[in-house]
């Protein structure tokens, strides 16, 4: 009996030793402008994400995963460095965050100093300016995202609504020649390169960039999803918005006005311009599948570390929007997966809302790796362990300087820099039609929501220019 037990104690203690010795490889997915209008998140959605769902059943499931920042850069910026854009100054798509940021160390660079081999491909850092906002020292070897094909007019029939750059239809002809497809080329081979023992542990970043704009599919993606139901919107739903919202929406009018007269004047262009999306995104999905498949071939599973995150959401005509750059549910729910082998139970789902600062903290617990500096947020391990009790931090997050929301299990709050205020009950109003803000019994929740904003609020940093 005696005996039993200390060969158990000993094959705890080999166990353990085991795990802390072997560094997991890490697969770190980030896809641009996914919403949660996709199988995924929503079991009645018409634009399936089968490998998404695939990789789930790996691991947990976030339901209510919220990004820092409904914009690209903040965004990206905010999770990759763990710092809010309160603390940052990085609060829009052209802030030059390494002039904020000059000696944070990105989750990358982090790996890079446990002994890691971190390579990447696509759209991780926000892509404008040719690749300026790129970090050049968090990789070792890095492939940028290929040229953008464009077709030589625009699909839309719209020459005089948006640019190229925000153009839709079928197109390319073969997928092999499309962004993400050379980039999840590039992932494969660098996951085949790592198979075998004795390797250095991999940290291997893949930025899928659809469905961001232009919302280009080649035709079998199309054909995939076929004329997929609209979303829906409420007659005068901005007649309860305050102030602070119309002013925020100001700069992204347009986009919404324009297709609303294009529909008008060719019936059918807003339909086709949501196929399109859907379309973008079952590409994604499958892009994310390639990927998947190389991992599983290659990859032992318990060794193998995957995680899943979009930048922000999407309005497609909800609110009379389309674009993110606000701070409502649409723009800022998103989809997030963790895989981690002998924490996450395959299949779990979590559904305590949380904003994806949580994850340069979260990462680095996962893998052993010291935070040496502080996080705006703390590491969810408990949450992906299952341990969910008493959690009681909320999502925040932020759109350019003074504009927050707070996003509990229940209500969203949203407060803009000119003092006004959005309140949505999501146990009763999941489309956010009814603000609430101003019913006198709701005081109490907004009073208690509103201690979870932002303190202190860095001055937004200059611009990057070239
Ligand atoms: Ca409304």
């Amino acid at each position: 009996m005696k005996l039993s037990v200390l060969i158990i104690v000993c094959a705890l203690f080999f166990n353990i030793e085991v795990r802390c010795e072997k560094k997991p490889n890490v697969i770190f997915i980030v896809i641009d402008d996914m919403n949660d209008w996709i199988s995924l998140l929503n079991s009645d959605s018409p634009i399936k994400t089968p490998n998404l769902e695939r990789l789930a059943g790996k691991g947990m499931l976030f339901t209510n995963a919220y990004c820092p920042s409904p914009a690209c850069n903040p965004s990206r910026v905010s999770v990759l460095t763990g710092l809010r854009p309160s603390s940052s100054g990085v609060y829009g798509n052209n802030s030059d965050w390494r002039k904020a940021l000059p000696k944070r160390k990105t989750i990358f660079q982090k790996f890079i100093d446990h002994g890691y081999k971190v390579k990447g491909a696509g759209k991780i850092f926000h892509h404008k300016l040719n690749g300026a906002f790129h970090d050049k020292d968090s990789f070792d070897e890095f492939q940028h995202m290929s040229k953008q094909d464009h077709p030589k007019q625009k699909l839309n029939n719209a020459p005089e609504y948006g640019s190229i750059r925000t153009d839709w239809g079928r197109f390319p002809n073969n997928e092999k020649d499309s962004i993400d497809y050379k980039t999840i080329d590039y992932c494969v081979e660098v996951i085949k390169e790592n198979k075998g023992k004795n390797k250095k542990p991999l940290f291997l970043a893949c930025g899928i960039y659809r469905p961001h704009s232009p919302f280009y599919a080649p035709q079998k993606f199309h054909e995939m999803v076929g004329n997929v139901e609209l979303p829906i919107r409420k007659k005068n739903d901005l007649d309860d918005l305050p102030f602070g919202a119309r002013n925020l929406m100001k700069s992204t009018r347009w986009f919404w006005n324009g297709m609303d007269k294009l529909d008008s004047k060719i019936p059918g262009s807003y339909q086709s311009f949501i196929n399109s999306y859907a379309a973008c995104c079952v590409f994604a999905d499958q892009q994310v599948g390639r990927l998947l498949d190389a991992v599983e071939e290659n990859l032992p599973t318990n060794e193998t570390i995957i995680i899943l995150w979009s930048d922000h959401g999407f309005h497609l005509g909800e609110k009379n929007h389309i674009e993110k750059f606000m701070l409502w549910e649409k723009t800022t729910h998103v989809p997030f997966v963790f895989v981690a082998p002998g924490i996450t139970k395959p299949g779990s789902k979590c559904s305590v809302p949380i904003d994806l600062t949580v994850l340069y903290p979260t990462i680095l617990d996962v893998c052993s790796i010291e935070a040496d500096e502080p996080c705006d947020n703390v590491s969810i391990k408990k949450l992906l362990k299952g341990e969910a009790n008493n959690w009681n931090r909320p999502a925040i997050m932020t759109y350019l300087k003074g504009n927050h929301a707070v996003r509990n299990n229940r209500w969203r709050y949203i407060r803009y820099s000119d003092g006004s205020e959005e309140l949505y009950d999501h146990h009763e109003d999941k489309n956010e039609w009814n603000n609430v803000a101003d019913v006198s019994k709701n005081a109490k929740i907004i009073k208690s929501m509103s201690q979870w904003l932002p303190a202190k609020e860095k001055e937004q940093i200059s611009n990057l220019r070239r």
